[in-house]
């Protein structure tokens, strides 16, 4: 029997682009505690788990476990609120295409996002039944770079993590994936995700025929 093989969907970044609505939010909580935050600094957040981009922020400063929920709350409200007005036509080009790609070939295909607002996004994109399952940060303890959350994703499909292939736009994430001993596409520059065994500019450059004939892996 011919094995099973899957694709592991990052969602920010890969599917969507909210990186702008996580960036605003920090921002304004930044500016709030009278933190150093920039975007430039906001880029090695991406991938990063809520609580630990915030941990990223506060640097040496110690604050108490309720101060960092509260902090983390109304991050969340603001980003919440910037997503609104979220809906189909937010999906990166070539999003969907290739999610349709991967079950016209018979490829199963799940998310694995940091995000707890994972599936909130997806039914904002409508994409909410187009995955065989969703692995998110409600999934798992360990977040990012631990493999954790696709070793989750394809224990819920039932599928071997060397029979996987995870698109990521993260460093975060690549190196996630390859501690879980998956092929990797990395979605962005080469500083940032060079490190994965495929690298494209954009999720519309993605050719599945390639990643799936790349016989090295
Ligand atoms: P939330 P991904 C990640 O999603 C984002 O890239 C990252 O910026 C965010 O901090 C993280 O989710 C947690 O998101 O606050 O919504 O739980 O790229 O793994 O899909
Ligand atoms: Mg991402």
């Amino acid at each position: 029997m011919e094995e099973k093989r899957a694709v592991i969907f990052d969602l920010d970044g890969v599917l969507t682009d909210t990186a702008d609505f996580h960036y605003l939010a920090w921002q304004a909580l930044a500016d709030d505690e009278g933190l150093p935050f920039d975007r430039a600094a906001n880029e090695h957040l991406r991938g990063v788990s809520r609580r630990d981009s915030l941990l990223l922020i506060l640097g040496d400063r110690q604050v108490e476990e309720d101060v960092l929920n509260e902090m983390m709350d109304r991050k969340n409200k603001l980003y919440l609120e910037s997503l609104e007005h979220m809906g189909p036509e937010d999906a990166l080009p070539g999003a969907r295409e290739l999610v349709e790609d991967a079950r016209r070939r018979g490829l199963l295909v799940a998310i694995g996002s940091s995000s707890k607002n994972a599936r909130f996004v997806l039914d904002k994109l409508g994409l909410s039944d187009a995955f065989d399952a969703v692995a998110d940060g409600t999934s798992i303890d360990r977040a990012k770079p631990a493999p954790d959350l696709f070793l989750k994703a394809a224990e819920m499909l039932g599928v071997e993590p060397s029979s996987c292939i995870v698109v990521e736009d993260a460093a975060s994430g690549v190196d996630a994936a390859l501690a879980a001993g998956m092929t990797v596409v990395g979605v962005g520059p080469h500083d940032r995700v060079g490190h994965a065994h495929h690298r494209v500019d954009t999720t519309a450059d993605i050719d599945l025929s390639v990643v799936l004939a790349d016989g090295s892996r």
